[in-house]
């Protein structure tokens, strides 16, 4: 016995190659969901006769696509920073706001004073609330959520505490990273290698308060290829699976980095050269476009975009969530900007946001629609990814559906 059986539906399996992956050939229109799970996918004419179910939803033709997957948010933090983005429309630049104490460490002052104290973690939880809603409503059902405004033990511990408990309040799947390499903290200020050497031990603990990833911010003015080598070599020991923050301003050998340490991803690459390409490719890692971050620095650069198409990395597309660069809660609006500004096709930017965002969190249950993965699903007022993607403002969202339960309608 099926719990749901959806019919009438445009299904957009995203498997790679599989009728209905772009959602314009015709494919399949139905699917049960049992236990959670997707329990069989065909044709209206082939729905099994005699397996009963006790719920049936028509989708009147729309779209149904596997739930989406926001793999690069920074959602858990307290304090905005608009009054820099207005400083930077008057003519300043990131990297001169960030050497006057602006920047991440300003996010970390605001953070940190949020989550000290009793009460800690249910102020950063309430801080970031609206955020997740607001993705929610996008048709976002796994959300990844990095730490990385604390930079100090309690505070990064408290990053991750809220992190898993927004994931307990609220249908969604929450996957924690652990991104206490994001900036050197005042107090370390001309000692990276002695926060470094902190966060090195902070590692247990951050996979205890369930962190599953590590991340690291390689930038002039942050960390050096070599510093994170170190880092990530002792995450790898602690089962942390490495993500990076590379060549978002400058090309540090970032990609060439996460491919020694078989990491899961590189992120931004708006600066990226051949052998960095070259490099992803062949360790088969995701490359995560994060167009909100173009979009709110106005920074002309571009990720290689048709460079990368042809080395086959796949790419992702990622809200970036932040208060500094990316203040973006729509992962529709991202696959929208991922088509405008970078010259994703739509269909490219749907995978981008489904199979390829959970590859990039290394999840193989979810992303595709096909028997046993997950039930996560989005029904869409859409009839394929171009109506999908087109839409920056209100997202075409019909129902979401969170492990075969009905979240959002
Ligand atoms: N992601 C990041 O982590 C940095 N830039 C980006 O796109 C810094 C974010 C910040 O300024 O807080
Ligand atoms: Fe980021």
């Amino acid at each position: 016995m099926w719990d749901l059986l959806i019919r009438r539906a445009r299904l957009a399996t995203m498997q790679p190659g599989a009728p209905g992956a772009a959602a314009v050939e015709p494919g399949p229109s139905a699917l049960a969901v049992e236990g959670g799970r997707i329990a069989w996918i065909g044709g209206d004419q082939a729905v099994p006769a005699g397996v009963g179910t006790p719920l049936e939803l028509d989708a009147e033709g729309r779209l149904l696509t596997p739930g989406l997957v926001d793999c690069h948010t920074h959602l858990v933090h307290a304090g905005g920073r608009a009054a820099e983005w207005e400083a930077r429309l008057g003519g300043a630049t990131y990297q001169e706001l960030a050497a006057q104490g602006g920047g991440i460490l300003s996010t970390v002052r605001a953070t940190r004073e949020a989550a000290g104290g009793a009460g800690g973690v249910d102020r950063l939880v309430s801080e970031s609330r609206p955020r997740l809603e607001a993705l929610l409503a996008t048709g976002v059902t796994t959300v990844e959520v990095k730490s990385g405004y604390g930079l100090d033990e309690p505070t990064e511990l408290a990053m991750l505490a809220a992190a898993r408990r927004l994931g307990r309040l609220l249908p969604v799947s929450v996957q924690a990273t652990f991104l206490g390499a994001h900036a050197v903290p005042p107090e370390f200020a001309g000692r990276p290698d002695a926060y470094l050497d902190l966060l090195v031990n902070l590692l247990s603990a951050a996979a205890a308060a369930g962190a599953v990833a590590v991340d690291g911010y390689c930038e002039a003015g942050a960390f050096t290829a070599a510093q994170l080598d170190q880092l990530f070599a002792a995450a790898t020991r602690e089962g942390l699976r490495v993500k990076l923050h590379a060549g978002q301003f400058t090309d540090q050998g970032g990609a060439e980095l996460v491919a020694r340490h078989h990491g899961l991803s590189a992120d931004h690459l708006e600066h990226l050269s051949p052998a960095g390409v070259a490099a992803l490719a062949a360790a088969g890692a995701v490359a995560v476009l994060l167009p909100g971050a173009s979009l709110t620095l106005r920074d002309p650069a571009r990720p290689p975009v048709a460079a990368l198409r042809a080395a086959g990395v796949p790419m992702a597309v990622a809200t970036d969530c932040n208060p500094g660069t990316s203040p973006l809660t729509s992962l529709t609006a991202a696959m929208s900007l991922a088509c405008s500004l970078y010259g994703l096709t739509p269909a490219e930017a749907l995978a981008g946001a489904t199979r390829v965002g959970a590859k990039a969190l290394g999840l193989a249950d979810r992303g595709q629609l096909t028997v046993g993965r997950r039930a996560d699903l989005c029904l869409w007022r859409a009839e394929g990814a171009a109506d999908l993607c087109q839409s920056i403002g209100a997202p075409p969202l019909a129902a979401r559906l969170v492990e075969g339960r009905l979240v959002h309608a």
